[in-house]
């Protein structure tokens, strides 16, 4: 039993599987699709000089699976700050990733030393771009509820958020 959960985790954790993962979500239609959820509209956040807003993810299929998370970071505060680490109790692990065009072709990478959020600057998840990535969800994410992540600044400090979950085709 032991056995089969870590060898599930090691191929979750994959960069094949990641950049599967990613893929579907970044059709064309879901940034428009995604501004303006209600309930986004409500998850504002203060930690130190930081603001986070438009926290949100996505429905997913099955647990087990690979989720997102969007949010909109913005540094008030005259020191450059660094979001180093994230985590969630309904993931085995969350990543930050950079989705980037190359060649024609949508390229996904682990951003691995942090998020920079520049003092005065606005830095945006958003699909298409850097997105947070929850890998081994253990339930299934289902839109209209939401998922909780703990986010650890470098200065400003740990902050929880809650995501509420679209569904995939709003
Ligand atoms: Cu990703």
């Amino acid at each position: 039993m032991t056995m089969n959960l870590r060898l599930s985790c090691i191929a979750t954790l994959s960069a094949f599987t990641l950049l599967a993962a990613c893929k579907p979500t970044t059709p064309p239609a879901t940034p428009a699709a995604s501004a303006a959820p209600e309930a986004a509209a409500s998850s504002e956040t203060k930690v130190g000089d930081l603001l986070i807003r438009s926290a949100r993810s996505r429905e997913t299929p099955t647990a087990g699976g690979t989720g997102v998370g969007f949010m909109t970071i913005s540094n008030d505060g005259s020191e450059d700050d660094r979001l180093v680490a994230i985590s969630s109790e309904a993931a085995t692990s969350v990543e930050i990733h950079q989705m980037s065009m190359a060649d024609g072709q949508m390229q996904m990478r682990a951003v691995s030393d942090g998020l920079a959020i520049p003092a005065g600057k606005t830095v945006e998840l958003a699909p298409g771009g850097y997105h947070l990535m929850l890998i081994g969800l253990s339930q299934a994410l289902v839109a209209g509820q939401t998922v909780k992540l703990e986010l650890q600044f470098e200065k400003a400090g740990k902050v929880s958020i809650e995501l509420p979950i679209a569904a995939l085709g709003a």
